[in-house]
């Protein structure tokens, strides 16, 4: 198969993160498709257990798309909504297991119990690794992280031809209906081997796919094995982002990877996700970071060149185990979200950095300054320039920029103007703050 890295020339995602599909599709065509977004990745749209928690999604239960997203129509409206858009779909898709309590009855009807799951999988489709439990006790070991369970989730046989064909077979399905790419949870407790059979089958293939590979320095399992199936999800950004941003000093993030990070070429980035958002998986800010560096966070990923962004949208919640509100109609106003919803998506500065992305595509980091390890700007070619102050002070200067004189509206407040002058920008930015400049907003 050919690695699926290449996002094109709008290579913003955003994760909207339980929306149900109707708002989706609403969302796209009022704000998402005009603000230059190039994708949405939506939960999972499988049969699942029920229950109100936004992670029954993980326990399939079938591969009948019947969710509490949506039904099968819904999807597929969705789909085609967000296409005339011109916003492509990504899928958080779950090929690794079944779901991990004793028993149920699904989102689609289907009743099920462990290992189980009529008229999909019988017992003898899953691995029963000899651990207590099955559980992975092993994190460093490749066969447990791959055949024992994770937190008791029932671990398909995905070396087997019968799981593989069935695999591709839901993929096909989703293909059919106009997806444009996968997030595939939990790559890394499938083999690459096992992945990349099934995605081989996939017709038409799809053309983006990032792998959840949580991998820290000196695993055992590294994310750049994956890469030769497409981008891979760097939780190692997301940490650095956060130390640098909570007190580390923003001056190392020039060039801050190391040789096992996968490379930009093959990495998938974000502030925060999911799971990082409630503390899981790997360190990150979130939206209850003091003194604003959340959003500055957000405006690096999207200002500096190292990977795909991805923007979370999401909402608030009292525990981390709540789905979202109002039965998962997303809902945004403004710059801003309502009844729950953040609609980070919407935020002027994440929108209007968006913007940035798409305009300076793949140009070279420039004219990189950092005169104390809270202070960075830096351009990208002769087409854009940020200037990011996560420090407590208000930081004034002259900065080179590269940029063609003229006047600019900064896009991060989305109003105030400066011009560039001999190449030069004169100003202060204010605490905790940023500006941020391209060709493609002039004033
Ligand atoms: C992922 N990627 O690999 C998702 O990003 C992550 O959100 C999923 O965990 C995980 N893998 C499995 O797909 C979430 C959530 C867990 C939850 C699982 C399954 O973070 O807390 O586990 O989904 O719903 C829950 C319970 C757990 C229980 C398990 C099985 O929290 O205590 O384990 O269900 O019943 C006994
Ligand atoms: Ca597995």
């Amino acid at each position: 198969i050919a690695a699926r890295t290449t996002p094109g020339d709008k290579p913003v995602i955003i994760q909207l993160f339980q929306w149900n599909y109707a708002s989706v599709a609403a969302e796209c065509t009022e704000f998402i498709g005009p603000a230059g977004y190039g994708y949405v990745q939506v939960s999972p749209p499988t049969e699942s257990i029920s229950g109100s928690q936004w992670w029954t999604d993980y326990q399939v239960v079938s591969y009948t798309l019947t969710s509490k997203h949506g039904s099968r129509d819904d999807l597929k409206n969705m789909i085609d909504t967000c296409h005339a858009a011109g916003v492509k779909v990504l899928v958080d898709t779950v090929w690794n297991h079944m779901a991990g309590i004793d028993s149920g009855t699904g989102t689609a009807g289907d009743s099920f119990t462990h290992y189980s799951y009529p008229p999909t999988w019988d017992t003898s489709n899953f691995h029963y690794c000899g651990t207590p439990g099955n559980d992975i006790q092993d994190w460093q070991s490749r066969t447990q992280v791959q055949t024992c369970e994770l937190s008791n989730l029932a671990d398909l046989a995905t070396e087997t031809e019968t799981v593989r064909a069935k695999l591709a077979a839901f993929g096909n399905d989703l293909m059919s209906l106009g997806v444009d790419g996968l997030r595939l949870d939990a790559a890394k407790h499938m083999p690459t081997a096992d992945i990349s059979n099934i995605v081989g089958r996939l017709n038409p293939q799809p053309q983006y796919i990032t792998q959840e590979v949580v991998a820290g320095d000196g695993d055992t399992i590294q994310g750049s094995e994956y890469a030769g199936i497409g981008d891979v999800q760097e939780f190692r950004w997301t940490t650095a982002i956060q130390k640098a941003f909570s007190g580390g000093g923003i001056s190392s993030l020039q060039s801050f990877t190391d040789s096992q990070w996968t490379d930009s070429a093959h990495a998938n980035v974000f502030v925060a996700n999911h799971d990082t958002e409630r503390g899981n998986a790997a360190a990150s800010l979130n939206v209850n970071s003091p003194s604003n560096t959340y959003t500055l966070a957000n405006i690096f990923a999207l200002a500096h060149p190292y990977g795909t962004p991805t923007v979370l949208s999401s909402y608030t919640y009292s525990s981390v185990d709540d789905g979202a509100p109002n039965g998962g109609t997303g809902s945004c106003y403004g710059a801003g979200g309502v009844n729950g919803w953040l609609c980070q998506h919407r935020w002027t500065a994440i929108a209007g950095m968006t913007g940035f992305r798409n305009t300076v595509g793949s140009a070279a980091l420039t004219n990189w300054v950092s005169p104390s390890s809270d202070r960075i700007a830096f351009g990208r070619g002769n087409v854009g320039f940020v200037i990011i102050n996560n420090d407590d002070a208000a930081w004034g200067a002259t900065f080179t920029t590269g940029l063609p004189d003229g006047v600019y509206t900064d896009v991060i407040s989305g109003s105030a103007n400066f011009t560039v002058s001999g190449g030069q920008l004169k100003t202060a930015v204010p605490i905790r703050d940023a500006i941020a400049l391209h060709v493609g907003a002039k004033a």
